[in-house]
């Protein structure tokens, strides 16, 4: 679904403050929380490193949209 993508895309883009391209916890929590998201810190904090496939503590697009299920984890090297 394109329209879909394009939701998750302009997600990223509002969260990604910086512009630098990836999201830190910080930016994550922050944006969801301004969009109403009222679930605690640990979930958050699950969701945010459950995203973070690499583990180096920012969230990329690319890591983003393999948690979004845009794209097929076996893709994402
Ligand atoms: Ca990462």
């Amino acid at each position: 679904m394109a329209s879909e993508q394009a939701k998750f895309e302009a997600f990223f883009k509002n969260a990604d403050k910086d512009g630098s391209g990836s999201l830190t916890f910080d930016e994550l929590a922050q944006t969801l929380r301004n969009s109403g998201y009222k679930g605690s810190d640990e979930t958050l904090k699950n969701y945010f490193s459950n995203a973070d496939i690499s583990g180096d503590g920012i969230v990329t697009f690319d890591e983003y949209m393999v948690a979004m299920g845009q794209v097929p984890p076996e893709q994402h090297k």
